[in-house]
């Protein structure tokens, strides 16, 4: 059994730009474990690959390698994972993704430490010194005689002070320059957000450490690391407020006080006290999850906030001149494109400091991935690096993934405008104006770079593609459209009016019964087909061969399941409009229309018809709105 001496842990880095990219800020595990196990007396080193790059000869020369990963990173930590295997060095990985996905992590690890790791690590060490049986390890996972075996989990650590303070000084490359520390002085989160994965992972009660042995770890950073920026890296630092005075009154009465971040919600705004110490404390910016300002969003992310709730924060925070990090999470099904737009204008108006506008990911760990999966909901990309907030990989109800894709970064690039910087620079908020003029920058290179064109096109080019399908073989030359008579009073007949109108398409209403010829005359009634079914097909084909030539579409709006119908009833229609000799004209292409359609699927639907007639997805869309409004 060869000695182990030499471990490197990485804290991988994105596949790809994300808002962070130019103000990274490290987690805390790969910190955490590496003081761990060099306080066992082990030669550890760390790398934030954010923050900078990996020695690799450093890395290769392990005994051990530990990589951290989140569901965003995992591709590189997989990458990283095969470079160190094939050298013959044995890889543990951890974090959210492989506790999540375990199966998939021991494709690419020997180890996976599942959960919170401190305890596992160790004896995972212990197991590969010999001195412990790997069997009894709780919350690992491991090969053994060729199948993979996942011990039971291991419970939440409770008490968190006995963890020694992360000590930033094993950061190798890059990262050592960097005078960042980020923070967790409690762990878990009693809410449960639909796209959150902290209360799987953290448990929904809050662990905390004891005021005193923050204000240690506070110091040990500001005075012997000389860090000079805090990031709170607890899910809400104001999860227990009489706590966190005593922590910020801690800090002021020690001098402590290098500026700082931290993640909240808005309760805090209802507590001037607290807010006046933050401020005392020297409170850099808050980092709130507002999430969204459509109410049926934060009820469908069970977000127990309202946007009155949020306007609240904004004010109360601003107040108390303290600097506002606005999180939002774009795309849930009850959003809209006019969401997205109205988002953006909200932020500025209430002249919110920086933002996020992240896409809604399902991410492993999170309610609504199982409930995807469960679903058997689409995910639009394989790639996990693309699960990082600024790519569509879902279809949302009401939005098209090409539009939510676009419009999300859109808004962002408006919200970090020129005229946005400048505003700062003309109050002297310089640091600010730096901010957003690095975020401007950071979307611009985003939105240039190879990678994400690609994959806006490729979301583009699968909207036209389902438009195609739709449309089948119809050019939209006619430039009319036929709705069925019956629809017209309807409030889809309304919208399809007021929809194809805008778009200055011609709605001409078919009668689908008594359109057979002759169908009055008693001799026809006699050889009229006995079933309804049949006597539908019949109908369908001569309203059909009255439209030929005349319009593109034939909108039918039904209220069964189109493929049933389309099994039995299509074979029918193309045998009677063989009879009707109707192969020799062009027949309008049926498009199937639930006569229930929510307004999202009808949004949906409108949008690709639309796209026979116009690329302009404004106009489709202005007509879109229209068309709801009308029904
Ligand atoms: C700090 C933080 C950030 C920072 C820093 C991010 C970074 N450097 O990657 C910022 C603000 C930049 C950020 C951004 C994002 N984040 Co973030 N972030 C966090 C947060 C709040 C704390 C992380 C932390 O330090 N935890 C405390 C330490 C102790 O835990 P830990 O690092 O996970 O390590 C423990 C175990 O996981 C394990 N372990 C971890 N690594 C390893 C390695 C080995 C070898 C072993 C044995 C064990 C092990 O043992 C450790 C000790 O117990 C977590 C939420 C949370 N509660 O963890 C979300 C979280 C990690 N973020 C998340 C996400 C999705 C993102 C974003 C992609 C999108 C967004 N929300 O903005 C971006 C992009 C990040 C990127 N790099 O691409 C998700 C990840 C979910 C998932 N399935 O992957 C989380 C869990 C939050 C959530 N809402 O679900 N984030």
């Amino acid at each position: 059994m060869k000695r182990i001496k030499k471990i490197v842990f990485v804290e991988t880095k994105s596949a790809y730009l994300h808002v962070y990219s130019h103000v990274p800020f490290p987690r805390i595990g790969s910190v955490l474990l590496g003081t761990i196990l060099r306080d066992r007396g082990y030669d550890v080193s760390v790398y934030i690959e954010e923050l900078g790059a990996v020695d690799m000869q450093d890395f290769l020369s392990a005994d051990l390698v530990g990589l951290s990963a989140l569901t965003s990173t995992v591709p590189r930590a997989y990458e990283l994972a095969r470079l160190a295997r094939r050298a013959g060095i044995p890889v543990v990985m951890g974090g959210t993704h492989v506790t999540f996905l375990p199966d998939e992590g021991l494709d690419e690890a020997d180890y996976l430490v599942r959960g919170e790791g401190e305890e596992t690590i160790v004896e995972l060490l212990e197991a590969l010194e010999g001195d412990r049986d790997r069997s009894a390890i709780r919350g690992l996972s491991y090969w053994a005689d060729g199948e993979k075996v996942h011990n039971q989990d291991r419970p939440l650590k409770t008490n968190l002070d006995d963890n020694p303070i992360a000590d930033y000084s094993l950061l190798r490359g890059g990262a050592k320059r960097i005078k960042v520390a980020s923070i967790m002085t409690a762990r878990g989160c009693p809410f449960d957000c639909s796209f959150c994965s902290v209360p799987t992972f953290n448990g929904k009660g809050s662990r905390a450490h004891s005021v005193d042995r923050v204000l240690e770890e506070i110091a040990f950073n500001v005075r012997r690391q000389g860090i000079d920026y805090l990031f709170f890296a607890d899910d809400i630092f104001n999860v227990n407020r009489k706590r966190m005075k005593e922590i910020l009154t801690g800090m002021i009465d020690n001098k402590l006080t290098p500026r700082w971040g931290a993640q909240v919600r808005h309760e805090l705004s209802r507590d001037p006290e607290l807010l006046e110490l933050m401020k005392r404390a020297n409170c850099g910016r808050a980092f709130v999850g507002f999430e969204s300002i459509n109410q049926q969003t934060l009820d469908l992310f069970n977000k127990h906030e309202t946007v009155e709730n949020i306007e609240h924060a904004i004010r109360a925070l601003h107040q108390h001149d303290i600097k506002i990090h606005g999180m939002f999470v774009l795309g849930s099904d009850e959003d809209s494109v006019e969401t997205i737009r109205q988002t953006q204008d909200f932020a500025r108006r209430w002249n919110i400091d920086s933002i996020q506008f992240m896409i809604l990911t399902p991410i492993p760990g999170s309610r609504d991935y199982a409930t995807f999966v469960k679903q058997g909901r689409e995910f639009l990309s394989k790639h996990w690096g693309h699960f990082d907030g600024h790519h569509a990989v879902h279809r949302p109800a009401g939005i098209t993934p090409y539009e939510l894709q676009t419009e999300t970064i859109g808004a962002m690039r408006r919200f970090y405008s020129w005229g946005s910087i400048f505003n700062r620079l003309a109050r002297r908020d310089f640091y600010d104006a730096g901010l957003k003029f690095t975020a401007k920058r950071l979307l611009r290179s985003w939105a240039k770079s190879n990678q994400e064109q690609e994959y806006v096109t490729s979301l583009k080019e699968q909207l036209y593609e389902e438009s195609k399908q739709l449309v089948g073989a119809a050019t939209g030359s006619l430039k009319q459209v036929a709705v069925t008579e019956l629809a017209r009073s309807t409030p889809l007949g309304r919208a399809m009016e007021t929809f194809f109108s805008e778009l200055g398409i011609k709605v001409l209403y078919q009668r689908m019964t008594g359109t057979a010829r002759r169908e009055n005359e008693p001799e026809h009634a006699a050889r009229r087909p006995e079933s309804a079914e049949a006597r539908r097909a019949e109908s369908v084909a001569h309203a059909l061969h009255a439209l030929r030539n005349q319009v593109d579409l034939l909108i039918l709006p039904i209220k069964e399941d189109w493929e049933k119908v389309k099994e039995h009833l299509l074979p029918q229609i193309t045998r009677h409009l063989g009879k009707l000799d109707a192969q020799r004209f062009t027949l309008p292409n049926i498009v199937q229309v639930d006569l229930n359609s929510t307004s999202q699927a009808l949004r949906q639907l409108l949008t690709k018809l639309g796209l026979l007639y116009t690329d302009d997805l404004e106009r489709i869309r202005a007509a879109c709105s229209k068309a709801l409004a009308s029904a």
